[in-house]
């Protein structure tokens, strides 16, 4: 299968609050180019660049005003005489009015976002936005007739909403692939979360919609983040109803409860009758993730992506976490190389 990838994902090099300092994030630069790294040993395919994509293709699943806020903020912020990442420090939470929208920039951050782990930079907009066009280039491969395609999206997108940023993620490159596969001519799209984390973002997107089947396989809730979404009674709302399926696990699941959701969520998947399926690929349920607590190993991930290649459907991968950087490549390519030798 062909991997997207860009090079402008190293303009993007955020900061994370952690152990009470600002540090370096998890989401560092390494990440992608390891992944790159084992892709290119493995064999798996070509390599190839991202071609420049409409902004509507992001308006398409983002509210026009929330796409606005990220293409002006690190300007904004600057303009304010700060130099470092401008971070969140307040939010509308329960009881405050949240409709108004802020002026000030320090409003506006947490106007748009779930937490504080979403900084903005000065290249966090060109990063991001490549970031996104690897996906519509990788599912552009699919829509063209491709099994598969591998989009080594950095940063990643999966807790980013309609007008929500937050953990790492900006805009939603999953949710823009699974869009635009729906533009170009599939009626119906499946999306399988694999990361660690829920997938509030996605969830939060195709919530209300019954074209898009969201599926993940995440840490439950009420141990991990992130914290307030992901339970298993979230099912959908209005004509998306029965259209979201949440499988959230215990801390410490290893491969043999984890396969059983899989499972179950691949049976979801195939009564869904998708045109398509888009895989959201975290590998932070490693067992040895820094951040994350499942107990897959590496062989494991090869078994994910037979599974996968299961449901016998064409199959968009799109790059989400993973951060044990010496393992995240292997793992990535584990399960790529696990489908395309199953299908
Ligand atoms: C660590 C606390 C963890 C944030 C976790 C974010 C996870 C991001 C991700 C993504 F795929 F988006 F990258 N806080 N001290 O892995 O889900
Ligand atoms: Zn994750």
């Amino acid at each position: 299968m062909i991997t997207v990838f860009s090079p402008k994902h190293r303009l993007h090099h955020g900061v994370e609050l952690k152990d009470g300092s600002v540090k370096p994030s998890f989401e560092e630069p390494d990440r992608a180019e390891t992944v790159l790294a084992s892709v290119r040993a493995s064999g798996l395919g070509e390599v190839m660049g991202e071609q420049p994509q409409a902004r509507s293709c992001y308006t398409a699943v983002h509210s026009e005003r929330y796409v606005a806020f990220l293409e002006s903020a690190w300007s904004e912020w600057a303009a304010t005489g700060r130099t470092h990442d401008a971070l969140p420090l307040v939010w509308p939470v329960r009881g405050m009015p949240v409709q108004q929208e802020p002026r000030h920039i320090d409003g506006r951050l947490g106007f748009y976002a779930i937490d504080a782990g979403a900084p903005i930079a000065s290249g966090t907009w060109e990063a991001v936005r490549a970031s996104a066009d690897v996906a519509l280039t990788a599912m552009d491969a699919l829509v063209g007739g491709a099994a598969a395609a591998f989009a080594l999206c950095r940063p990643p997108g999966h807790h980013a909403g309609h007008e929500l940023a937050g953990g790492y993620c900006y805009l939603n490159n999953a949710a823009i692939a699974a869009q635009h596969g729906l533009d170009q001519g599939a009626r119906r799209v499946a999306v399988l979360d694999v990361d660690f984390h829920h997938g509030n973002g996605t969830q939060d997107i195709f919530y209300d919609r019954p074209d898009v089947l969201f599926a993940s396989i995440h840490g439950d809730p009420r141990d991990s983040y992130p914290y307030f979404s992901g339970h298993a009674d979230e099912t959908g709302i209005g004509p998306g109803h029965g259209f979201n399926a949440n499988y959230p696990l215990p801390w410490g699941t290893d491969w043999t409860s984890y396969a059983d959701a899989l499972d179950s969520a691949l049976v979801r998947i195939r009564n869904h009758r998708a045109d398509m399926l888009v895989v959201s690929l975290g590998v932070d349920t490693f067992a040895d993730d820094p951040i994350s607590h499942f107990r897959l190993t590496s062989e494991d991930f090869l078994r994910m992506g037979q599974r996968i290649a299961g449901a016998g459907l064409p199959t968009l991968f799109v790059m989400e976490g993973g951060y044990m950087v010496e393992e995240i490549g292997i793992n990535a390519v584990n399960t790529l190389m696990g489908f395309e030798a199953a299908r």
